[in-house]
């Protein structure tokens, strides 16, 4: 960890999660480091100067001086590159690196690679679950949340694996060069965090970095989004609603029942999938692809699939009261997810949706919901920062309220709701102005939902 005096180091920019498990790695493997964070209390501060008391940390604002002397800069996700000292040490000719990158570089196993800009954790979850029951042996890592999270070099700690499952962020691929994964899938792009990108062109090249090196493709057969660019001569795979062909998963109608299939086997009755929403449909179907094409047995994926229930803060039953279902999707983090978990709720109820919705909007155009709200729901409450900015969408035909916290977001709601009605909770927006994070929003909505039974 120490280097001769005046040597060039490795800089660890940002010290949360992704930064420590970067420090942790080049303590293991004796890279000399140095890490620096804007923030004057960074997360994974204390535990770095209990690992290591003599670790170099640099706090607040980020010194250009230290980032032209640096050997290279292993940036953390939550940080642009756009940031002015990165920028200029990069002109400067400084290698700016990631987490991913440096992971990559190590695994010879095979790495199946999910981003998007919805679905991945449901996605990865399902191939998790796929490989437990294959018994290969397999970490999963990256960008994920919750309890099976790693950031990935930290999956490097254990005994070598068959094969690896990362979910990325464009943050993540922003940083990675040539990740040569075994299978990479881009599952679908609509804008997100436009408060770090320009356009949403600048969002889907940084996600196409993941089929950099990689050996075989899966295309999204319903939305060609996060299609690589034409030409790639590799084996390409896809998923899709339809009917499957080749090397293909989709549905197959057979005597009025739908199957998730391949075109050569049906493989799990839809109305048996534990799974809600075609978005989740369309998940299953990208997870089965994945393990099929490096080569997982279709009995291993079936089981996987018809037992997966999701995962919590996705499209999450909570209750009933009087009637009225509770759905907390407080992992709607943007609109597309939003749209998703409406659209998927609305076909099936007798009634309609009250929304819960708001928070930090990230610049988002909230102008995309209108059509699927004015379907699908009879009244909108919203909550957070940016409520004026969604409720100005709406024209006067459109029930909307503001509320202070989620309580009162929740009595609203269901003063609002009709038996057969069901409230969601589904903000299109980020949680940080209101809550800790997503999963502090989605448990605040449950609490209230449990003591209003
Ligand atoms: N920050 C600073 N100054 C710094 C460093 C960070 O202000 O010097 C701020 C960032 O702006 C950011 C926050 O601190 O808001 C966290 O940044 P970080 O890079 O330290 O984050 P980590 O704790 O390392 O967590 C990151 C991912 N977070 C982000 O990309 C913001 C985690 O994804 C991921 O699980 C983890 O690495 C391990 O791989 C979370 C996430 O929200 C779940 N991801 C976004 C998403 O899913 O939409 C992309
Ligand atoms: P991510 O990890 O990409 O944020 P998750 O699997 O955690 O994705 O799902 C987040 C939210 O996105 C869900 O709560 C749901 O509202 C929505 N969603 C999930 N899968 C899809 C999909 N395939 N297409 C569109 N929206 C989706």
């Amino acid at each position: 960890m120490t280097s001769k005096p005046g040597a060039p180091v490795s800089v660890i920019v940002g010290l949360g999660e992704t930064g420590l498990s970067i420090a942790k790695y080049f303590a293991r493997t004796g890279e000399a480091f140095k890490v620096v964070d804007s923030r004057e209390n960074p997360p994974g501060l204390e535990q770095l100067q209990q690992l290591y008391p003599q670790a170099d940390v640099e706090l607040g604002e980020f010194k250009l001086a230290t980032f032209l002397a640096a050997r290279q800069l292993v940036v953390s996700p939550g940080v642009s590159l756009k940031t002015d000292a990165i920028a200029a040490a990069r002109r400067a000719g400084v290698v700016i690196t990631g987490d991913i990158d440096i992971f990559s570089k190590q695994v010879t196993a095979p790495i199946i690679a999910v981003t998007g800009s919805n679905g991945k954790s449901t996605v990865v979850a399902i191939v998790a679950e796929i490989l437990r029951k294959a018994e290969v042996q397999f970490g999963l890592g990256g960008n994920l949340d919750g309890a099976n999270f790693k950031p990935a070099l930290d999956l490097l700690q254990e005994a070598a694996k068959e094969m690896y499952v990362l979910e990325l962020s464009s943050f993540q691929l922003e940083t990675t060069e040539r990740l040569g994964a075994a299978i990479a899938v881009i599952l679908n792009v609509s804008p997100d965090h436009m408060d770090r990108y320009a356009n949403l062109d600048e969002y889907s090249k940084a996600k196409q970095r993941i089929f950099n090196g990689c050996k075989q493709v899966l295309v999204n057969r319903d939305d060609a989004s996060g299609n690589p660019p034409l030409g790639l001569d590799l084996p390409i795979w896809s998923f899709g609603l339809g009917k499957p062909a080749g090397s293909e998963t989709g549905i197959i109608d057979a005597a009025g029942q739908n199957y998730l299939a391949t075109d050569s086997e049906k493989m799990v009755a839809v109305q048996d999938l534990k799974l809600v929403g075609q978005h989740n449909i369309a998940n299953a179907l990208a997870a089965m692809a994945l393990t099929l094409a490096v080569g997982i047995d279709t009995k291993s994926i079936a089981n996987a699939v018809r037992g997966f229930a999701g995962l919590p803060h996705r499209c999450q039953w909570v209750a009933n009261i009087n009637g009225i279902a509770f759905y907390n999707d407080s992992k709607g983090t943007n609109v597309g997810a939003t749209m998703a978990a409406i659209e998927g709720l609305g076909q099936r109820l007798t009634g309609q949706i009250v929304l819960i919705a708001g928070g930090v909007g990230k610049d988002a155009d909230f102008s995309m919901l209108v059509p699927v709200v004015k379907k699908w729901v009879k009244a909108v409450v919203l909550i957070g920062q940016d409520a004026k900015k969604i409720a100005d969408q709406f024209d006067s035909d459109m029930q909307i309220e503001f509320a202070s916290d989620m309580p009162q977001a929740v009595s609203s709601a269901l003063r609002r709701a009709a038996k057969g009605d069901a409230v969601l909770l589904s903000p299109a927006c980020a949680s940080f102005d209101m809550f800790d994070n997503f999963q502090h929003r989605g448990q605040i909505f449950m609490n209230t939902v449990e003591s209003m039974r």
